[in-house]
């Protein structure tokens, strides 16, 4: 076992920070406040490669692999996780494609993806189908050589703004969950109508609805054959999943060290209030729960990395990395009182971008569940493609 980075994953590591405080950090308060997506800084991490790491250079990737991902996404997070959510909504749907996709439809979408250009998305859930992605009611209907698409996504980041996305729909419903499609769509076309809807955190990351309205579309977008839609979706959220761990490590890191920076300089009753044993227990807590998350995103990168199935370990780190941000936000605000519920503060922020990572790409408690099913032998976490 060897838990030394590479010099070339060091590099990757390092550029990522001195990017994200140099070009993300000046500005995250304002633009969290301003709800401002930074497409400038898309089409800036596009160029540095930060959504290429995963991909290899024969779509427009670099192929330095997952481990590169979760360092570059950690290191973005920490300063402001709106970004992170940016960098997901290219590698996913780019992932997706690699995957699944023909060769013309590699060629065709992923390059525009690891660029920047095209802001991607990925089109889950509707209001009446989030945990349980067979519920969902949009439907792809074949018409002429393609399908048309009715229904509604609910809760899409990049909704307001994504130029293109991999949308969830039944061809068959009679089938239940095998008889779900995923597609491959671009959105510069009539029968898309978007609206914006306002959520806790994540303000410079736009969130939305997306309603399709006979809504055309080729057999060229279909991914896959009919009926993959199911296997792509858990496949795809297993790999979202862990850019996700790697964010709320990120926001775990950030909470900590601005928690023992203020414990190093705040005094109060005649010392710093770093010597308070109430406080040390909440640095203790932040330190072991973020160290811990750190192991298993890595771990689950690394086995990412030597193609072996990594669903179970994905869901702990993901379940992990949660929690320990929102533990570390949470005792942040307890250290900094009213400079942490301050607005002129960023650990505010934190705690309210937190959140975001208990409930999306499979809530802690569906983690809890893929990870207690396996643990019991009710249904193994590491199936599938
Ligand atoms: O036997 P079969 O051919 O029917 O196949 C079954 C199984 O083998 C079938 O699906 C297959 N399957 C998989 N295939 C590949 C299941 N898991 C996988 C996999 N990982 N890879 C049905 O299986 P099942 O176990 O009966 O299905 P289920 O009960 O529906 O699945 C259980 C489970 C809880 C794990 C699943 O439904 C799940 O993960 N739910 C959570 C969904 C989720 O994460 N929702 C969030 C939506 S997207 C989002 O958060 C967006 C965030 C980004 C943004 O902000 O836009």
């Amino acid at each position: 076992m060897d838990f030394e980075l590479s010099e070339e994953l060091i590099a990757v590591r390092d550029l990522a920070r001195e990017f994200a405080e140099k070009e993300i950090a000046p500005t995250a308060a304002q633009d969290d406040k301003e709800h401002k997506f930074r497409k400038d800084l898309l089409l800036k991490m596009g160029e540095l490669g930060f959504f290429g790491s995963v991909i290899p250079e024969k779509y427009g990737g670099n192929g330095l692999g997952f481990l590169a991902m979760v360092l570059i996404t950690e290191e973005v997070a920490r300063v402001h996780s709106a970004v992170r959510v940016a960098i997901n909504m290219q590698i996913g749907p780019a992932l997706a494609l690699l995957q699944f996709g023909n060769e013309e439809q590699k060629k065709k979408w992923i390059p525009p993806l690891l660029r920047g250009e095209s802001v991607g998305c990925f089109a889950i859930t509707e209001p009446d189908a989030g945990s349980d992605v067979s519920a969902i009611r949009t439907t792809a209907t074949r018409r002429n050589n393609g399908y048309v698409i009715n229904g509604t996504k609910l809760w899409i980041s990049n909704a307001p703004v994504a130029d293109s996305g991999l949308v969830y729909a039944y061809t068959d419903k009679n089938q239940k969950h095998r008889g779900l499609s995923a597609f491959y769509a671009t959105f510069n076309q009539p029968g898309l109508t978007r609206r914006a809807l306002e959520t806790m955190g994540a303000h410079a990351s736009p969130i939305g609805e997306l309603t399709f309205e006979n809504f055309q579309l080729s057999s060229d977008n279909l991914l896959g054959k009919e009926g993959d839609g199911f296997k792509v979706c858990m496949w795809q959220l297993n790999q979202t999943r862990l850019n996700c761990a790697a964010g709320a490590l990120g926001v775990a890191r950030a909470a900590r060290e601005a928690a023992v920076n203020y414990c190093n300089q705040r005094e109060q009753f005649g010392q710093k209030i770093g010597q308070y044993q109430m406080n040390q227990e909440l640095i203790a807590q932040m330190v072991v729960h973020e160290e811990a998350a750190r192991l298993l995103v890595y771990r689950a990168a690394w086995l990412a990395d030597q193609g072996k199935p990594n669903n179970l370990e994905t869901s702990i780190a993901k379940y992990t990395a949660a929690e320990a941000a929102a533990h570390a936000t949470d005792a942040a605000m307890k250290i900094l009182g009213a400079y942490g519920y301050s607005t002129e503060f960023p650990v505010e922020r934190y705690y309210r971008d937190a959140k975001s990572y208990q409930i999306v790409e499979g809530s802690s408690n569906i983690q809890k569940m893929i990870i207690a099913q396996d643990a019991l032998g009710y249904r193994k976490a590491n199936r599938g493609v």
